[in-house]
């Protein structure tokens, strides 16, 4: 039975650049390389935001920030000084995935420890 041969995953439906050869009427083999507009987006980032609150102790944001956004101890304790003054704070941004996983470990560990901390993750751009 005749079928299509496999397709590899990684070639594209079309050429990104198609080649067209112009009839110049001169019987030449000339090359136009045509741009097309990139068909891709790139995705949607998403920043994880923790919120200030009266009642989380500064040592546990600091060690929150620290444990699930890989930052060093002068970088969280910056970071959750702005936050205490300014009412909220960027702690990454990520795939809206992984923004949603840090939401939850964040969520998970202040509850456990008894603290209102509240995080969330909201598109940029
Ligand atoms: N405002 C809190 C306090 O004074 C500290 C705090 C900082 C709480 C950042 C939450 O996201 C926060 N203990």
């Amino acid at each position: 039975m005749a079928t299509k041969s496999p397709k590899s995953p990684s070639t594209p439906a079309q050429p990104s650049v198609p080649a067209v050869r112009p009839d110049n009427g001169a019987g030449g083999d000339s090359v136009v390389l045509e741009r097309r507009p990139q068909k891709t987006k790139p995705p949607q980032m998403y920043q994880v935001v923790l919120l200030n609150d009266d009642y989380t102790p500064m040592e546990f944001v600091v060690v929150v920030i620290q444990e699930f956004f890989n930052k060093d101890r002068e970088t969280a304790t910056q970071i959750m000084l702005k936050i205490h003054l300014d009412g909220k704070g960027v702690c990454g941004v990520f795939s809206k995935d992984v923004a949603a996983t840090k939401v939850d470990q964040v969520t998970e560990a202040a509850r456990k420890n008894g603290h209102p901390l509240q995080c969330v993750s909201e598109p940029i751009e």
